[in-house]
């Protein structure tokens, strides 16, 4: 048991890293090194992050060895340095950054040869790796967010997603009930996950699919976009201080519109889910359409909740883990997926695509749910707790299935559009 939870974290970690090697062998130094927006980090900052975050948590913390690089530390604090700020730190160069994070790996996996995976030891060091394959794959999503913004030559290929499906109905009735919301259980659920509680939801309706394209073109045909009837107050402000007039990324097209994708201008597909919208155009979309956002529990209960037993499963589609039939994630491929390419992923209720694809934005703030507690450290969730950010779930085509659940929460500011979010709609039922 202990041997095949080694072989395990030690196979996850090399997918890990795999990616990250990728992602920073596909650029030039010039790139690597370079700031691609205000929003986003270096990504030779991102790597050698990575290289710390393990360094402080496998090497010196579960294994109780000497640090690699303490002198480093405070450059790839991520609360110390604003992203902005990290191009004029005093940063490792390609080469000697591509080192460390190679010494820190060999160390890692010797403390986890030696390390006591047993009794109350296996929770809190199996997690630890956990935590650490984790956060190494949310930083390959975030690095290849900065691909998307990158400007120059397309440097990523992947095969193309498998083709859409008719899906047959647009929405489904979610009976009225209690589910249970978040777990006790999954071993690698991060604290804002836990623990697992009841929640009463009364009957909503949801989109079976993530809103297209096409949908969203046909709303700013409607004049979406000039209407602050469909907008919040301050996603109004927003709408009017960004200029925005169209999802990132969109160009007009004669009388339609292109998108540029890792470097590749295209036509929309139409069928594909919008993406790079932030939560204050999902919200005036599903406005003009006569609906709204789901709630997060709305979303987790469509997702979760089997009716013929009462049981929240670990996924949509059952409690296997996810594979390629199931679900568009892990940068299998570079988009998200047209409505109807995943049939065997579908939930009990017959809700499609709610894992991978986008992240979707809810009309949820984040807080931590009753019972919380700060696990292993306040910095990963709880000091984001507060109407500040809006939640996201379900993982996008660019999130590792190492770092994703119907249990996972994400958050973002509501007027990001960097991530690969889009949306679903739903409505009242009564
Ligand atoms: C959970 C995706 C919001 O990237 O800011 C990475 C994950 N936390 N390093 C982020 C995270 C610390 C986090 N998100
Ligand atoms: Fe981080």
């Amino acid at each position: 048991m202990t041997e095949q939870l080694r072989e395990h974290v030690a196979r996850q970690l090399e997918r890990s890293r795999a990616r990250s090697t990728q992602l920073t062998d596909a650029v030039d130094e010039h790139d690597l090194v370079r700031q691609h927006s205000k929003l986003m980090s270096p990504l030779v900052w991102d790597l050698a992050h990575i290289g710390n975050q393990e360094e402080l948590w496998l090497v010196r913390d579960v294994g109780g060895r000497e640090p690699v690089r303490q002198d480093i530390d405070e450059y790839y604090d991520a609360f110390k340095f604003s992203r902005s700020k990290r191009p004029e730190l005093p940063l490792l160069g390609p080469k000697e950054t591509r080192q460390y994070v190679g010494d820190v790996r060999g160390k890692v996996f010797d403390v986890l040869e030696k390390v006591p995976l047993e009794g109350r030891r296996l929770v809190e060091n199996a997690f630890a790796f956990g935590m650490i394959v984790q956060h190494e794959q949310q930083h390959d999503e975030t690095m290849l967010a900065t691909h998307q913004l990158r400007v120059g030559d397309p440097v990523l290929q992947a095969p193309p997603p498998p083709a859409g499906n008719a899906v047959l109905t647009t929405e489904v009735l979610v009976p009225a009930g209690s589910f249970e919301m978040g777990t006790s259980t999954e071993p690698w659920a991060l604290d804002n996950e836990r623990p697992a509680h009841p929640v009463h939801v009364k009957a909503f309706h949801i989109d079976t699919a993530p809103v297209t394209n096409a949908e969203y073109a046909e709303f700013i045909a409607a004049g979406g976009y000039d209407r602050e009837e469909f907008w919040s107050a301050e996603g109004w402000m927003h709408r009017l201080h960004s200029k925005l007039r169209a999802p990132r990324f969109w160009q007009r097209e004669g009388s339609g519109w292109a998108r540029t994708v890792f470097g590749v201008t295209e036509a929309l597909v139409p069928n594909e889910p919008v993406v790079h919208v932030c939560f204050f155009e999902a919200e005036a979309y599903a406005k003009w359409a006569g609906k709204r956002l789901p709630t997060e529990a709305e979303w987790e209960k469509a997702a979760r909740h089997d009716p013929a037993t009462g049981r929240s499963r670990r996924y949509p589609w059952g409690d296997e883990d996810p594979t390629p039939q199931h679900a568009n994630l892990g940068q299998r491929h570079l988009r998200p997926a047209p409505v109807g390419a995943y049939p065997a992923g579908v939930s009990p209720l017959g809700v499609h695509q709610l894992i991978g694809d986008v992240w979707e934005w809810t009309a949820s703030d984040f807080h931590g749910y009753p019972g919380f507690e700060v696990f292993p450290y306040p910095e990963y969730s709880k000091v984001f707790f507060g109407s500040d950010y809006k939640v996201l779930r379900g993982g996008s085509f660019g999130t590792d299935e190492a770092a994703v659940r119907s249990t996972f929460r994400n958050w973002d500011y509501p007027i990001r559009r960097q991530i690969f979010a889009g949306f679903r709609c739903a409505r009242d039922a009564f």
